[in-house]
């Protein structure tokens, strides 16, 4: 099939892309997971097919702009009205287009939407304004806050400049801690109205609706951490409910899980369990 063919070449520019394009800070992350490089890939295809078509569909209009323009005695054609090929033409080279460039974008959709065989189960509960976290079947769950250097410094009459605090309101008291390589099914719901849990590097973003429970899943493909922000317009304080990612290697979660699952036995309150990378306290802002 000639549309088989087009995808093909399509598909090959897509897989070149990536060593075109560099990390730029206006371009989306190529990310940290093979399902946001493919998400990168079919966006750099896309850029560049209406790259070519706006080259065309221009060339050819500057072109005749400038051929027949009117100083040069250009006489409008008043017998062609119809033609029937160049009807036919312009609709069935479009089409072969979407057809050619749907096809990789479902395969990825599909990939996105494929939960099956996860290797670690969290629930994400969006609360007004933070998000909680629970392990499923190992008895870890905690709440994860805004950071109180950037709480205190986006406080009025704080008399901290924000631009002086590191991670400014994209950092968290507890972050989410998972293994590397692993694939981490999400299940997200709302305690209280609709959130949005988007992690760009991990090219996840899913609502969390209360009374529902949405899926997604990440499997990061390096160590680090990432960053994320709510991205539902969920009230007063929507903007300071940060999501911070720890990628760790497997060893060094199954070392973190433990002490998590220790602590909670130890009596220590569910809520509140030490994470590696702790900030530090900040005065707390009075109002
Ligand atoms: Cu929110």
């Amino acid at each position: 099939m000639f549309y088989r063919k087009v995808a093909t070449v399509l598909a090959g520019l897509a897989a070149a892309t990536p060593a075109l394009a560099y990390e730029s800070t206006y371009n989306l992350p190529v990310g940290a997971t093979d399902i946001s490089a493919r998400v990168f890939s079919l966006h750099m295809m896309m850029f560049w097919v209406c790259v070519a078509i706006a080259a065309v569909v221009f060339g050819v209009i500057i072109y005749s702009l400038w051929k027949f323009r009117k100083s040069t005695g250009a006489v409008a054609d008043q017998t062609l009205t119809h033609s029937t090929n160049v009807e036919v033409i312009w609709t069935v080279i479009p089409v072969i287009i979407l057809v050619a460039t749907a096809i990789p974008a479902a395969r990825t959709l599909i990939a996105m939407e494929d939960t099956r065989n996860s290797e670690l189960t969290v629930k994400v509960v969006g609360y007004q304004w933070k998000w909680k976290y629970e392990y499923q079947g190992k008895g870890v769950s905690f709440f994860s806050t805004l950071a109180a250097e950037s709480n205190y410094a986006r406080q009025l009459g704080s008399g901290v400049d924000p631009t002086t605090v590191k991670d400014y309101l994209l950092d968290v008291d507890h972050p989410l801690v998972v293994p590397v390589d692993t694939k981490v099914r999400l299940l997200l719901t709302g305690n209280d109205v609709i959130h949005s849990w988007w992690v760009p590097d991990f090219a996840v973003k899913k609502d969390a609706i209360p009374g529902y429970i949405n899926e997604a899943w990440f499997k990061a493909n390096r160590t680090g951490r990432f960053t994320g922000q709510c991205a539902e317009l969920c009230g007063r304080d929507h903007g300071f409910m940060p999501i911070v990612v720890n990628v760790v290697s497997k060893a060094d979660f199954a070392t973190w899980l433990d002490a998590q699952v220790a602590a909670s036995k130890a009596g220590a309150s569910a809520a509140d369990p030490s994470a590696p990378a702790a900030t530090a306290a900040a005065p707390t802002a009075s109002l």
